[in-house]
């Protein structure tokens, strides 16, 4: 546990250093009043959690410094890093396995680039180790390289892959992944999808036939559209989860990439904007840089090192 806190505050550095860390060298040793506010806010607006987070923050700091006298840095400090905690909070996951619904397939879409492919490896690996039975499945048939990236995946995890030429119907590899995950009693099936969003028809046409066939095998129930978001992207982020939210929908977000950019507060403005749990954050690019996503942590490691 306090391994994977010291990884999360080290992947949150350059969030930390470039944005949440000048909240606190702004309120340090300054006394609270007007002025201060209206800085913190801008400082905010700068902090990629987005407009009406920066608003819900400020209101709420407005009302406490007058009603509460809080008047020291460090209680306003831990007074955000609060607010931040319960936005990041407020969409709560639902449980992903109940042990009777086997197998759960969850569909893993998003934009090309945005980390899907990886993330299907982080999660195989993730759920094996909690002593799942897992497969995951090739359906980025559009280019062979994905479905070889994907091979590189399964042998790293120690899952098996499910997988056809290069060219093949997505939907047919899906039908078969989920024939042969029922019949052997598998607890997942991880499905790797192509993200064409340019061609947003084709795209949601094939997803939504991936979905059909695959209704075939296993209860629509336990399907779930898991959509994968690029962190480095900023407020771009939160108009591909509403874009996709509208085409596709999904029940459930992976946000990548949070090592090494400085816009890890782009999951505040989500959280606050849509109703969908954040379920896993990417922090680098090997196997066991996935973790599970938790509000508090997140927002502890946005303010301290
Ligand atoms: N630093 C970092 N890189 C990542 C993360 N997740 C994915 N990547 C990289 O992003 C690139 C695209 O990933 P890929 O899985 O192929 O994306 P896909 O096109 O959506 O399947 C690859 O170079 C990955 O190594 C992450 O959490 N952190
Ligand atoms: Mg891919």
């Amino acid at each position: 546990m306090f391994s994977r806190m010291k990884k999360l505050r080290e992947s949150l550095s350059e969030t930390r250093d470039s944005v949440f860390g000048n909240i606190v060298r702004v309120l340090t040793g300054r006394k609270i009043d007007n002025d201060l506010i209206d800085e913190l806010e801008e400082v905010l607006l700068k902090s990629d959690i987005g407009v009406a987070a920066t608003d819900r923050i400020i209101d709420n700091l407005r009302e406490r410094s007058a009603k509460e006298k809080v008047s020291k840095s460090d209680e306003v400090i831990e007074l955000l890093k609060d607010d931040i905690s319960e936005i990041l909070g407020k969409n709560r996951r639902i449980s992903s396995f109940d042990g009777s619904a086997r197998p759960m397939v969850w569909m893993i879409t998003g934009v090309n680039g945005s980390g899907k492919t990886t993330t299907v490896g982080k999660l195989a690996h993730h759920f094996r180790n909690e002593g799942r039975k897992v497969m995951i499945a090739a359906c980025d048939t559009f280019r062979a390289a994905a479905v070889e990236q994907l091979a590189i995946w399964s042998e790293r995890s120690g899952v098996d892959i499910i997988r056809a030429q290069s060219g093949a119907d997505p939907a047919a590899v899906a039908f078969d992944a989920a024939t042969a995950a029922k019949s052997r009693g598998l607890d997942l099936l991880l499905v790797d999808t192509a993200g064409r969003l340019h061609t947003k028809t084709n795209l949601m046409a094939e997803l939504e036939k991936m979905r059909r066939v695959t209704e075939k095998v296993v209860p629509s129930s336990q399907i779930l559209a898991k959509l994968v978001i690029d962190g480095t992207t900023g407020q771009n982020a939160v108009s591909q989860v509403k874009v996709f939210m509208d085409a596709v929908g999904c029940d459930g977000l992976i946000i990548t990439k949070l090592d090494g950019t400085a816009k890890g507060g782009v999951i505040v403005a989500i959280a606050e904007e849509f109703s969908v749990p954040v379920e896993f954050i990417g922090i680098g690019e090997r196997i066991e840089d996935l973790q599970a996503f938790d509000a508090e942590s997140y927002a502890e490691a946005l303010f301290y090192a």
